[in-house]
């Protein structure tokens, strides 16, 4: 039951195979469809509070929508799974029942876009950094596939027990979103992208990684699009940002105001605008 575990402290991450049905994903993917026409009515970057839609104008083509996030705002079946009580089980012996959420994330790689994430260790992400208690062992990161996640998609590719080694001070001065992977970056670190590993992913598969460990991902060459949904958990006790996902292992709904997550201008600015 727990083989994940095991799995994961060891080597920094765990896949769970087949843990939303073929039917499910179906409704699933229909959802993030929804949000990506919703972000390309938009025809850029777009925020309203804690929802944000990252779209390059696509001149006299379609606006390449990257990426969605907080969307499980006003998305009932992305906001049914990041809180199915099969998630909660998976995430109970890692950090415990009681969790806030800090990522609510779609990602869309279409065939020949350039859409890499650079080698990175999404520690660096989790700011302000007051915030944050204990993250090798109070935060997990999970990636649903909605489509086959295979090298020419551009899947993810994680370098296996790098988590155990903490912040490895990588080299943050670029963007991690549409930078290539440069190995010499591994190398600066005492990495080697020869111990890199593809996570191969089925539709309905779900991938589970520590903050600490260095990955990234390449271009999509396939002929087909890469959507990965992403959640990422807290153990509510070890952090003061992120809204509330479960409470002793039961799903809590959204409150009446959204919560401070990573947008520091949610009080001031929290109206729609393009950005
Ligand atoms: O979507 C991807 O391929 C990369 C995701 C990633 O690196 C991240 O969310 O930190």
């Amino acid at each position: 039951m727990h083989d994940h575990v095991t799995h994961y402290r060891r080597e920094g991450y765990a896949i769970i195979r087949g843990l939303f049905s073929a039917g499910e994903l179906e409704s699933i993917a229909a959802a993030v469809d929804q949000i990506h026409c919703e972000a390309v009515q938009h025809g850029r970057s777009f925020r309203h509070g804690n929802l944000f839609y990252r779209v390059a104008p696509g001149g006299a083509g379609e606006p390449l929508v990257q990426m969605a996030q907080w969307m499980s705002y006003h998305q009932p079946v992305l906001n049914a799974v990041r809180l199915d009580l099969r998630m909660a089980a998976i995430l109970e012996p890692l950090v415990g029942s009681d969790l806030k959420q800090i990522i609510n994330q779609i990602h869309w790689k279409v065939p020949g876009s350039n859409g890499d994430f650079a080698w990175h260790q999404d520690s660096r992400f989790r700011e302000p950094a007051w915030a944050y208690r204990n993250l090798a062992t109070s935060y997990v990161q999970t990636g649903l596939a909605i489509d086959p996640h295979t090298p020419e998609a551009g899947c993810l590719r994680f370098v296996p027990r790098s988590h155990l080694w903490g912040d490895l001070g990588m080299d943050c001065s670029g963007e991690v979103l549409g930078t290539g992977m440069n190995d010499a970056l591994l190398e600066a670190v005492g990495l080697t992208a020869a111990d890199a590993v593809d996570v191969l992913l089925e539709p309905g598969d779900l991938a589970l990684w520590s903050p600490y460990l260095v990955h990234g991902s390449g271009p999509n060459r396939s002929s087909h699009r890469r959507r990965l949904y992403i959640n990422g958990y807290v153990r509510a006790e070890d952090c003061d940002r992120g809204e509330w996902a479960f409470r002793g292992g039961m799903p809590v709904p959204f409150g009446p105001e959204p919560a401070l997550v990573h947008y520091e201008g949610l009080r001031e600015r929290g109206e729609p605008h393009y950005i």
